[in-house]
């Protein structure tokens, strides 16, 4: 007992949180002085052994609340010191960092935003939260059309999901407005998808304008997207496929080529010289009529945010634009 009531008295003079540690495993730990002294009660009998077991557990008591309140005095001396060691201090000479032009994703989004307003286009955020009539139906995609597989999609009840695309805003647009019509809708929008040119919310920008009949035809589309491609691009090469959309008629996806191998093939455009930039075509005239507009007639576009940045920007994950890496935003 001698030797424990010495571990006692050394609780209150360590200094450091190890030693306290160490004076614990001494005293308590599985090889410890205390654990040797509850083995050997074995050897004793009736009176003495129940004497020798309240004595040790009198000392284990006292032990354990001398080790915790020496515990917190260390913790917080500790503390004390690591905060004096940390503070800021406001009399260092300043370095100057460069100047940087925002994250790369706010940075296009503006670019692409301040292009088409120039134009006249009118900006439209739209509802993150859609009706199911909104994201499908009234862009000619009734409930058991096939289209819908080609977007997965997060559902809320009651006929609500998170849009899956920035098409909705067209018939917000086509229901509140009047020919003409040139509006872009911009912002997030969310499918089930992950991979390197895939995220789960990633940014469109939605374009559209309506006219009275024949005053707008494919013709104003194809020079419209086209000046913007040189713009955004520079000297690029622009090839137009036709393509499949429920909600336009003719269809058709715009390709560039590939800004990182200048069409020698490379990972990027999977060796095709090629790169996918947008959807495009005429509006289809069900979606007209689902908007209530009759006697006209108009274009509309859709491109990703994420995608244009990946390509403006030379960045071949498109998941590192949402990691919380400061060399991405000192690169720019
Ligand atoms: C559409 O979403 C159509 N609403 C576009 C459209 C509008 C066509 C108007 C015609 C008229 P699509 O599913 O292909 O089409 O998506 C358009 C663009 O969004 C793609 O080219 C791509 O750049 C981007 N995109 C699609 N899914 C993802 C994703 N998971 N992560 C990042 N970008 C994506």
């Amino acid at each position: 007992m001698q030797t424990l009531y010495t571990l006692l008295e050394q609780v209150s003079s360590v200094v450091t949180l190890k030693a306290l540690e160490d004076l614990r495993l001494q005293a308590l730990g599985k090889k410890g002085i205390l654990t040797q002294e509850f083995a050997q009660l074995k050897n004793l009998s009736g009176q003495e052994k129940a004497q020798k077991a309240q004595e040790l557990n009198h000392f284990k008591e006292a032990f354990t609340r001398a080790h915790a309140e020496r515990k917190q005095i260390l913790q917080d001396c500790e503390l004390e010191t690591r905060l004096k060691a940390e503070k800021i201090d406001p009399t260092l000479a300043y370095t100057q960092s460069s100047a940087s032009l925002g994250h790369p994703l706010s940075y296009t989004k503006d670019r692409i935003i301040t292009y088409f307003t120039q134009l006249g286009f009118k900006l439209h955020l739209g509802a993150l939260v859609e009706e199911e009539f909104y994201n499908f139906d009234a862009l000619n995609m009734p409930a058991y059309h096939p289209a819908r597989a080609m977007q997965d999609t997060f559902y809320f009840k009651d006929h609500k999901l998170l849009r899956t695309h920035t098409s909705p805003t067209q018939i917000h647009a086509m229901q509140t407005q009047k020919p003409p019509i040139k509006m872009i809708g911009v912002g997030p929008t969310f499918r089930r998808d992950y991979d390197t040119t895939h995220t789960p919310m990633f940014s469109q920008v939605e374009g559209l304008v309506v006219d009275l009949e024949h005053r707008v035809h494919f013709g104003h589309l194809k020079q419209v997207l086209e000046d913007f491609l040189h713009h955004l691009f520079g000297d690029v090469h622009v090839r137009w496929r036709s393509s499949f959309f429920p909600f336009t008629e003719p269809s058709a996806e715009v390709d560039i080529s590939c800004v990182f191998c200048a069409q020698e093939g490379c990972k990027v455009c999977k060796h095709t010289g090629w790169l996918e930039i947008l959807g495009a075509g005429c509006v289809h005239p069900n979606v007209f009529k689902h908007a209530g507009l009759k006697g006209v007639s108009g274009y509309a576009f859709g491109l990703g945010i994420e995608r244009l940045t990946m390509l403006t920007c030379a960045i071949n994950d498109l998941r590192s634009l949402f990691e919380t890496d400061l060399r991405l935003l000192e690169a720019f």
